[in-house]
């Protein structure tokens, strides 16, 4: 089973999406958990991408076609991360912030949230902040999710909060950030209510703070 783990990363760092398809289609046929399938097949090849890209080992348009064999297989998996039919129990705009156009990490967020019952109003990316404001309040949604990618982009999250301030709205939002370059201290610096590293965490925090304010 790990064999074919290591082989889907590498089919996905190739950008081979039927590959790909197929090996995670083998993997929940023998039973794998999909956070496994996830975690040490699909993710661990698009860290090794980055590292690739990050060392001109590979460029832009083989990131890409790892994208795409990335989506290929978590389609796939959504059905099974996302548990069906349960209540809605809040709402979330999430979006990746203005002039970053990184999504895989928003839609996992997404889906994990998805997968706490929660609704998701997913207004893609190069989001500008009075977009997020706009959806929060045409939905009247609890939360307003931020994802950043680039250290150039992660200072819009501070105009996000600073729209919802603007428009009336703070008080009523939980405003979460995260994404590789986002740390606490940057969450806390700019006034974002919660910070979380991963997708898994994010959807639980989401939870944590409707329920903490009744909501949920
Ligand atoms: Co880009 N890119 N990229 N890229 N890219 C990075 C981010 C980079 C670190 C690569 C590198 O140099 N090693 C680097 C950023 C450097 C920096 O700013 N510090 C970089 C760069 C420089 C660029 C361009 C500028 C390259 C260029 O054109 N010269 C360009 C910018 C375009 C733009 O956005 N305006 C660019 C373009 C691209 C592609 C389009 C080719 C492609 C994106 C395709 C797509 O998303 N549809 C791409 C990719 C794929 C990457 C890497 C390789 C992988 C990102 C990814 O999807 N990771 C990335 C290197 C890396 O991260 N290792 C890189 C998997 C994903 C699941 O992780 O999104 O971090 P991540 O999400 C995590 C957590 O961060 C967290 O949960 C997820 C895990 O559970 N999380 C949240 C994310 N959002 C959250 C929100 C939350 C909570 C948690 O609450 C709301």
């Amino acid at each position: 089973m790990m064999e074919l783990l290591v082989k889907m990363s590498e089919a996905l760092q190739k950008g081979k999406a039927k590959d790909v398809k197929a090996m995670v289609q083998e993997a929940i046929d023998l039973g794998l958990e999909p956070q496994t399938i996830l975690n040490e097949g699909l993710l661990s090849g698009m860290n090794e991408v980055g590292i690739k890209f990050k060392n001109n080992e590979v460029y832009v348009p083989d990131v890409l076609i790892a994208a795409r064999a990335m989506k290929a297989g978590t389609e796939l998996l959504k059905p099974l991360l996302v548990a069906g039919g349960i209540k809605a129990r809040g709402k979330v705009v999430i979006g990746t912030v203005k002039g970053d156009l990184h999504d895989i990490g928003k839609n996992l967020v997404a889906m994990m949230m998805e997968g706490q019952g929660l609704e998701i109003i997913d207004a893609g990316t190069d989001v500008a902040p009075e977009r997020f404001v706009e959806l929060a309040k045409e939905n009247d949604a609890q939360i307003i999710a931020c994802s950043a990618l680039l250290t150039t982009t992660m200072g819009e999250m501070k105009a996000v909060i600073e729209a919802a301030t603007a428009a009336g709205i703070r008080e009523h939002v939980v405003i979460m950030v995260g994404g590789a370059p986002v740390n606490d201290t940057f969450a806390k610096t700019i006034g974002a209510d919660i910070y979380t590293p991963d997708a898994a965490s994010a959807a639980e925090e989401a939870i944590a703070a409707l329920i903490a304010r009744g909501i949920a």
